[in-house]
């Protein structure tokens, strides 16, 4: 595995925190010094501080069969209780929990007692429909508040959610039903995305229609885009017939710390998504940590927005699980950044007075080719704290954030972390962190983190390695839905009971961490995972397509996009007299196979794929072409003249 260092090595700039900021600022070095002193002692402390037990744990960590973790194993607690009832308890009841924004420019403010109330209603439907402890329920559901009440109230009943992102297709959301065996499904008539409706229901309808389990019972439907569809008799159940009629009487129980709370598919290096499993009470101890003290959380008078869909790790732990546990005020938008024009966001940072914004760098990216008038006619002043997760931010992009977004002098941290990780692992801390631009820094207190070479001896100097977590940690996952093996050989088989987590880095002098990448066959698109496995597997489903190699080529606003390269089988060949339309025909086919996110930038049609002797596809080669350079050594291939006849074919 060879890791490539970027040339954002050479980036020096530092931005040492205002006084202003380090004098308000949550986090205080001494929780570095805690964590130093006990990392265990700390972890306990966080959960005791910043959660609410029914039963207080005595057991912190159980590692005696690595690498299934159980922290607080003792404890009982309810999530829902902890991210709701307790903060209406406190006679925080009148707080908005969140600011929601329809696409249309329809709006909606929440509060924590409107959303207890919700919740507790919709659990008790739950309850009617026959859902208990560990039922799985899927939720294909837009942006609106009805997505964070329906995964709460499966969190408060002990069900397992499993959230799947709107932008996915039939065929992605049934076998991901399958997978999970889901006895219910949550979705809505349809939502709002640049400007039109976009159903939902009428997808889930097809992946019923697919699911060779047949394990669905019910489907419960939140009407929002008033879309025309049909309701299956006996089967589908409107929310406002169900959820709006129930009570919002509920005793809820506390369940054991490692209760399972969700699971959440996510791309791998084979064709078949993982579904990461994460349990409670380490996971929201994580998650509200983080959330607190990377962010510089001050409930009371912040205004917090993540940009990120409910569909992603980020929506589940940025969105739901951290900001509700610590009681923060924040807005959920349903739309896209650009509609109905392309100042959208920066009018919502201005009209509910944002403080916090967490977004992606590919959204910067974007931002930045439409020029800085843009965000310039809109007040921004109310922001103070920039967050960045999903892929590396290049310097400049992070230069352009501060100065442009921020105003010039408010910190940004950039935050590693992953599905699997379920909360931040490597970030500056705000007010205390010199910021480095295009550096996450530092892993967390109480993480552990090293770089490895390929053997699993650590990496002396500056060189380039593979990025593993050396110690357990809270919010890790728990496993793979229903493949044990499977989360071995991924994650532990590598460095033994070391987590490697398939991303390169590096340590400058400072001791600060630089994310090179993944080493393996995952592409990062706009800050989400694709697989080039899954991706070849869907072209070669096409009756058309004899052989498929995929690359992740970089793309100056996405990161990385998909390129394909497609050999057509060789009856087809005579009937497709335009390439381009049968490149048309594939991209199409991908989209509808796995979802739009997954939509080749370029296929290319080719008659030959450079393989090595044992018949592997060389895509470094591949990539040397997608990304436009001179084509990188080809001597180890069958056939070193295929390089030339493909790059013609291409050009
Ligand atoms: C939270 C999330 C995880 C992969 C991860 C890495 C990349 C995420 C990053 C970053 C550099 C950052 N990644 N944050 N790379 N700097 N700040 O994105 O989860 O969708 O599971 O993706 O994303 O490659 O391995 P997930």
């Amino acid at each position: 595995m060879t890791v490539q260092i970027d040339h954002a090595l050479e980036e020096i700039r530092r931005f040492r925190p205002s006084p202003e900021f380090a004098a308000q600022a949550v986090a205080g070095t001494r929780l570095y010094e805690e964590a130093r002193a006990d990392r265990l002692a700390f972890w306990a402390d966080q959960a005791r501080s910043l959660l609410q037990w029914e039963t207080p744990f005595t057991r912190t960590l159980d590692w005696s069969n690595p690498p299934f973790a159980k922290w607080f194993d003792d404890g009982t607690l309810n999530v829902a209780v902890n991210c709701l009832d307790r903060h209406v308890a406190a006679g925080n009841g009148d707080r908005v929990a969140l600011h929601w924004e329809g696409e249309p420019g329809d709006s909606r403010d929440v509060t924590y007692a409107e959303l207890t109330d919700e919740v507790r209603r919709a659990a008790n439907v739950l309850t009617d429909l026959g859902i208990g402890e560990h039922d799985r329920v899927a939720i294909y559901l837009p942006m609106i508040p009805e997505a964070v009440v329906a995964m709460l109230a499966c969190a408060r009943i002990g069900a397992i959610h499993s959230v799947v992102f709107g932008g996915f297709s039939a065929d992605s959301l049934a076998s991901r039903i399958d997978d999970a065996e889901a006895s219910l499904v949550i979705t809505a008539d349809g939502g709002y995305r640049k400007g039109k409706v976009f159903p939902l229901k009428p997808v889930v309808d097809d992946a019923l229609a697919k699911a060779e389990g047949g394990t669905v019972k019910n489907v419960l439907v939140v009407r929002r885009g008033e879309n025309d569809i049909e309701m299956a008799d006996g089967r589908d159940l409107w929310w406002h017939d169900t959820v709006a009629q129930a009570s919002n009487e509920h005793e809820a129980q506390g369940f054991e710390a490692e209760h399972p709370l969700f699971i959440l598919y996510t791309s791998g290096t084979t064709g078949k998504p993982k579904g990461i499993l994460h349990t409670s009470g380490g996971y929201l101890t994580q998650v509200a940590f983080t959330h607190k003290n990377v962010f510089d959380l001050h409930p009371e008078t912040d205004v917090y927005w993540c940009t990120a869909d409910v569909g992603w790790v980020t929506g589940h732990s940025y969105v739901v699980y951290g900001p509700l546990a610590n009681g923060a005020t924040q807005v959920l938008y349903e739309g896209t950044p650009d509609t109905p024009h392309p100042g959208r966001w920066w009018e919502i940072v201005e009209k509910y007075r944002v403080s916090i914004l967490y977004t992606a760098p590919t959204a910067i990216r974007s931002f930045m080719k439409l020029g800085r008038q843009i965000p310039h006619e809109f007040n921004l002043r109310s922001l103070r704290l920039l967050g960045s997760v999903g892929e590396p931010i290049n310097p400049e992009a992070w230069i352009w954030y501060r100065h442009v977004i921020g105003g010039g002098s408010i910190p940004v941290v950039d935050t590693w972390w992953q599905t699997e990780t379920g909360a931040i692992m490597i970030s500056a801390l705000p007010g205390i962190t010199d910021l480095k631009p295009g550096s996450a820094q530092v892993p967390v207190p109480g993480i552990s983190i090293d770089i490895l070479a390929d053997d699993g001896t650590p990496v002396e100097g500056e060189g380039g390695g593979l990025l593993v977590v050396t110690e357990p940690w809270p919010s890790m996952l728990r496993g793979i839905w229903g493949d044990p093996e499977r989360f071995k050989e991924t994650y532990w088989e590598k460095f033994g009971d070391k987590y490697f987590a398939g991303d390169g880095a590096r340590r400058d002098e400072d001791g600060d961490i630089w994310l090179l990448g993944r080493v393996d066959d995952v592409m990062n698109v706009s800050g989400h995972r694709l697989s080039t496995a899954e991706i070849e597997s869907s072209l070669v489903a096409h009756p058309w397509t004899a052989e498929a190699a995929v690359v992740g080529a970089s793309d100056e606003t996405t990161g990385q996009a998909v390129v394909a390269f497609v050999i057509l089988k060789a009856s087809q060949v005579e009937h497709v007299t335009d390439p381009s339309d049968a490149a048309e025909e594939l991209r199409r086919h991908v989209a509808t196979q796995i979802g739009a996110i997954a939509r080749p930038r370029q296929v290319f049609i080719v008659n030959e794929l450079p393989k090595t002797r044992s018949g592997k596809i060389m895509r470094r080669l591949l990539r040397d072409l997608a990304e436009g350079r001179q084509v990188g050594d080809t001597t180890t291939l069958a056939d070193t003249s295929v390089m030339t006849a493909i790059t013609e074919q291409v050009r």
